[in-house]
């Protein structure tokens, strides 16, 4: 394949695009020898249109009106290998986290992860065509991952492995892209998506647990820091992205967890809301779980109340149940806001 004058294209107003395989670019056809050409507009398949070329140059004569497109796409002397026609994308054919295999698909969702997986592999292969490695593109969070020198590409299929840095908590996503060498670039792209939390904690969000609470603070209305998997307060802001507060009035206050099924719990870990280098952890709580159509108290904090700190684990018989509470009487959170639920997290194991 090799560049070639378009003027009457150009002068047409017709948009040339031309595809070349780099390696066969040198090869220049000889003079006046016939050459293979093809055409082609969008959506269409491919016309040959063998030409012979005069003084060493070829001109098409393209009219967009009977093309009806205004873009054309042309290939001189394309290698035998290639498939023109070829109108699918590469597949994904297998792929693995951590040296598990995965189940391909356009989305796989690997679920709840205590940190994420290190090393993704993928393995892509087309019925049609080569794979294009300079197409390859696999980004964490929209940030590209360095391309591995696993990549091995021969012919139909590409093998590649990329290490993954450490994640934060929350929702992570790697979405990959690659395209065969078809002059369409037929595109194959998917997404790998995980969160990256403690699996054992079964009142993560991210596990399918829902939060109900009985009030809340002016401006704390979303329940979502409740559950999200992070705690790790500075101690310089407390908001609502990171804690939730109950209503400040001097009435009982709680909050329950529900889980999407029962779950065998034996330890409920609190965060309490971090500010100013103080700890606003309750005085008085009780975990409770649900019975005959109300609750049951499985701890109860101690006569003289809990002392301050910023975490907080209450053990009790394991008990295999749907909904945990963290239940505050009135006047039992911290000494210095008596009436208020302040809390990071809640953790169910
Ligand atoms: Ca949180």
């Amino acid at each position: 394949m090799s560049f070639l004058t378009l003027r009457a294209a150009i002068l047409l107003g017709a948009l040339a695009l031309i595809s070349a395989v780099r390696a066969a670019q040198a090869a220049r056809p000889a003079k006046d020898a016939p050459v293979r050409t093809y055409l082609r507009v969008p959506g269409k398949p491919w016309i040959k249109t063998d030409m012979a070329p005069q003084n060493g140059v070829l001109t098409f004569h393209i009219d967009p009106r009977k093309l009806r497109s205004d873009k054309v796409m042309l290939l001189v002397n394309p290698p035998s290998s290639l498939d023109l026609n070829d109108s699918r994308s590469p597949e994904l054919a297998a792929a693995s986290a951590d040296g598990k295999a995965l189940k391909p698909g356009s989305i796989i969702d690997l679920g709840v992860m205590r940190g994420g997986p290190r090393k993704l592999t993928f393995r892509f292969r087309d019925v049609a065509n080569a794979l294009d490695p300079a197409s390859l593109s696999i980004r964490m969070d929209g940030r590209s991952l360095p391309r591995d020198r696993s990549l091995k590409a021969s012919g139909k299929i590409l093998a590649v492995s990329v290490s993954l840095p450490r994640v934060e908590w929350g929702p992570h996503r790697v979405e990959y892209r690659i395209a065969d060498m078809s002059p369409q670039a037929n595109l194959l792209h998917g997404t790998i998506r995980f969160s990256a939390q403690d699996p054992s904690n079964k009142a993560l969000a991210a596990q399918g647990a829902k939060v109900t609470v009985d009030s809340c603070f002016p401006n704390y209305e979303s329940l979502a820091a409740v559950n999200d998997g992070f705690s790790r307060l500075s101690g310089e802001s407390c908001g609502s992205d990171v804690t939730w507060a109950s209503a400040e009035t001097p009435e009982e206050h709680w909050v329950a967890v529900t889980f999407p099924a029962p779950q065998r719990i034996r330890k409920v870990t609190v965060t309490w809301a971090y500010h100013t280098h103080q700890a606003h952890s309750s005085r008085r709580i009780e975990i409770q779980i649900p019975k005959e159509g109300g609750w049951q108290s499985v701890y109860r904090s101690p006569g003289g109340g809990e002392g301050e700190s910023r975490t907080m684990t209450f053990t009790f018989p394991e008990a295999t149940t749907r909904a945990i509470r963290l239940w505050q009487p009135a006047g039992g959170g911290s000494k210095d806001r008596p009436n208020l639920l302040w809390i990071a997290e809640i953790e169910a194991r």
